[in-house]
């Protein structure tokens, strides 16, 4: 089996890299990046050498090189995490995410209807549901939930599933979606919450909690999520659409406070700053649906996640330190200084 992993030098594409060559190490392993700040080339050095894997810098946008890939490896099967994926960047710069996250999507399906693909798998999000209310703790996101978003990011994520679902209608492309909820755990970049607190703890500098911190995310550990598009690729059914979550939902402040101590660092350095503009208030998904059918549950509880993941930015200063002293002072700067 080929298997063509975009957006493997990110987060959630690494840990699915480094799943797939372990439970399945007779595979080949494409991973194709385009190396954007918030790839890292680093992440992928334990399997470098791997000879079931190889790296390919590219844009999913260039039309060209993604053919020529396609002739050179003949893939089984596409699996695309490749995406702008920050919610803030995405209010900042809107261009980009459409850019990739739907340009970038199409091109990948055209190269699959133009060479033939068992499979095209979308890793999508929770946030093409649009948001919960807080006093509605009955609410759940299903599959039949219907798209209601809030941000260009999660717009974007939304435009490239309905190009899936289409391209799967119109040219009969068999494809399946996955939509996550929050991720956590190894290599997740410091822009997002819980690395960026663990971070700023670990620096004792001020930790940004958007507003009140009351909105809630419903947080999986990454290798849970992992798994999951592990099982779809092989056993879910062509043209579906499955929820991944863990019931695990949270508030933001109760997050800052459980990293506070457990890095033994005061609450006192929470400090409220502006909202995000249209900020999402509540995610909760209802995996039922990957339950009855794939089998998946979630097998790492919060409580031992979050353990891992500060035990993980504890021992791997390496692999941060290079980012945040970067380009990321710009960014920080830009994000934070007059919040
Ligand atoms: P990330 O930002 O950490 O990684 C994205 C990767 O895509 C990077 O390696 C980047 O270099 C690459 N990339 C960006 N633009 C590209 C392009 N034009 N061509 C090729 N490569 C490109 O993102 P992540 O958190 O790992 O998310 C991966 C996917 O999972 C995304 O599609 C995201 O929407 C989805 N998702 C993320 C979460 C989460 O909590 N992080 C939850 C649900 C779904
Ligand atoms: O400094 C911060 N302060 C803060 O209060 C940051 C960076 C975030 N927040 C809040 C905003 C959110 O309510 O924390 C929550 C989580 O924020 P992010 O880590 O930016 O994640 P979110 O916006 O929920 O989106 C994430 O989950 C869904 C991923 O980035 C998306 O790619 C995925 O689709």
């Amino acid at each position: 089996m080929n298997i063509i992993v975009t957006g493997g030098a990110g987060f959630i594409g690494s840990n699915f890299i480094f799943h797939m060559l372990k439970e399945h190490p007779d595979y080949r392993i494409i991973c194709l990046d385009k190396l954007t700040y918030a790839g890292n080339l680093s992440t992928l050095e334990p399997v470098m050498d791997n000879p079931n894997f190889r790296f390919v810098k590219l844009d999913i946008c260039d039309r060209e090189g993604v053919y020529q890939l396609f002739e050179e490896e003949h893939p089984d099967m596409v699996v695309n995490f490749a995406a702008e994926s920050h919610v803030d960047r995405s209010i900042e710069n809107p261009e980009v995410f459409l850019q990739t996250n739907i340009i970038g999507t199409a091109t990948l399906m055209d190269a699959c209807r133009k060479y033939g693909i068992k499979r095209y798998h979308q890793v999508s999000t929770d946030e093409v549901y649009g948001d919960l209310p807080l006093d509605r703790p009955d609410l759940f996101f299903t599959e039949e939930t219907p798209i209601h978003t809030s941000s260009p990011y999660s717009s974007s994520k939304a435009g490239a599933d309905l190009l899936v679902l289409a391209y799967h209608r119109t040219y009969g492309l068999p494809v399946t979606i996955s939509r996550c909820s929050n991720n956590y755990g190894p290599y997740h970049f410091p822009e997002k919450l819980i690395p960026l607190m663990i971070i700023n703890c670990l620096h004792d500098k001020p930790l940004p909690v958007y507003g009140e911190g009351l909105n809630v995310r419903d947080w999986l550990y990454v290798e849970d999520h992992c798994r999951a598009i592990d099982l779809i690729i092989h056993n879910g059914k062509v043209g579906e659409v499955y929820n991944v979550g863990g019931h695990n939902e949270m508030k933001n402040i109760d997050i800052v406070k459980l990293i506070c101590q457990a890095l033994g660092k005061p609450e006192s350095l929470i400090t409220h700053v502006t909202d995000r503009k249209g900020h999402d208030m509540r995610y909760a998904i209802d995996p039922t649906k990957i339950h009855n059918e794939l089998g998946w549950l979630p097998e790492t509880k919060f409580a031992d996640g979050i353990k891992k993941t500060i035990q993980w930015y504890l021992d791997n200063e390496d692999w941060w330190q290079p980012i945040v002293s970067g380009e990321y002072q710009n960014y920080y700067e830009k994000m934070y200084k007059d919040r």
